[in-house]
C-alpha cells in the first residue's frame, strides 16, 4: 500500500484540513498520515479559533512516521504559523520528499486569516520543493505579486509562480465567474480543467481545496501521473461535493 502524508490543520467540522484529506485518501486506497500543524475549532462555516502547535512537535509527528514508513507523496495545507512553516521546509530539505503537493492556504473560505505575511514568505520559498502547487485565484495573486480577473491572468500567475521554482502550477479558477476552470502548467504548456459549477450553500463547501489537493497526492503517490492524477483529485471532489448536499 502506499502511503500519502497529510501536513495541515485539525478541522473538527472534517469539511477541510487533515480529517478532509484522511478520508479522502482512504477513498483512493492508499494509506493516509498526517502530522497536525495547529488546532482550529470551528463549525462547517465559521472559524472561531485557531493555534498552532510547537514547530518542534510538528518536526516529531513527521520524524515519528519516517521511523515507520516510506513517504510516497506529501501534501501540505494550513501551516498555522511562520515557524511552523519554517520548520516544514527544514524537513523538505532534510527528508527531500517525492511527490510534494502544496496547498496555499492563506485564508478559511470564509476568509479567516490562516497565515500571515511572514509565513506567506516561507510558503514562496517551499517553491522549489514542490511537485505542484494548487494555489485559488487569490494565493495566486498574493504569491505571484500580479492581478488576476481572467484566464489571460490566471496564465501569467502561473507562470510567475512556476519562475518562482514550483515544477508545476495549478491554478484553481473556482471563483471567478463563469464556468470553474482549474489551469495546469508544466513550463511547457496550459491544461485547462474543466468543472461543472455545482449550486449549494457555499459555506457547507469549505474545504474543497484541501479536497483536491489531498486527492492529487493520493494520484502522484499511486503513479498515476500528474495530468491523471489532478484529473481523479477533480473527479473525486465533485462526488464530495455533491455528497455533503
Ligand atoms: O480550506 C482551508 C483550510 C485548511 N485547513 C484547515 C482549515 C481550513 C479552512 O478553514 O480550517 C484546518
Amino acid at each position: 500500500m502506499k502511503n500519502v502524508l497529510t501536513i495541515a490543520g485539525s478541522d473538527p467540522s472534517g469539511g477541510a484540513g487533515a480529517q478532509a484529506d484522511l478520508k479522502v485518501f482512504d477513498a483512493f486506497g492508499v494509506r493516509g498520515l498526517s502530522a497536525i500543524t495547529a488546532v482550529t475549532a470551528q463549525n462547517s462555516t465559521v472559524v472561531r479559533a485557531s493555534s498552532a502547535v510547537a514547530p518542534a512537535l510538528l518536526k516529531k509527528q513527521v520524524e515519528a512516521l519516517l521511523e515507520e514508513f516510506q513517504i510516497d507523496s506529501v501534501k501540505v495545507g494550513m501551516l498555522g504559523s511562520a515557524e511552523n512553516a519554517a520548520e516544514v521546509l527544514r524537513l523538505f530539505k532534510k527528508y527531500r520528499f517525492e511527490n510534494i503537493v502544496l496547498d496555499t492556504v492563506l485564508r478559511s473560505t470564509g476568509g479567516f486569516p490562516l497565515i500571515g505575511e511572514k509565513g506567506t514568505a516561507v510558503i514562496r520559498k517551499m517553491l522549489p520543493f514542490v511537485e505542484i502547487v494548487t494555489p485559488n485565484i487569490s494565493e495566486a495573486e498574493a504569491i505571484s505579486g500580479t492581478r488576476v480577473n481572467d484566464l489571460n491572468g490566471m496564465e501569467e500567475a502561473a507562470r510567475a509562480i512556476r519562475a518562482m521554482g514550483a515544477k508545476n502550477v495549478l491554478v484553481k479558477g473556482g471563483h471567478l465567474e463563469g464556468d470553474a476552470i482549474d489551469l495546469l502548467f508544466d513550463g511547457k504548456r496550459f491544461y485547462q480543467f474543466k468543472g461543472k459549477r455545482i449550486k449549494g450553500n457555499k459555506g457547507r463547501f469549505h474545504g474543497t481545496g484541501c479536497v483536491l489537493s489531498a486527492g492529487v497526492a493520493a494520484g502522484l503517490a499511486k503513479g498515476l501521473g500528474l495530468r491523471a492524477s489532478v484529473g481523479a483529485a477533480k473527479r473525486h471532489l465533485e462526488r464530495v461535493i455533491r455528497s455533503r448536499g
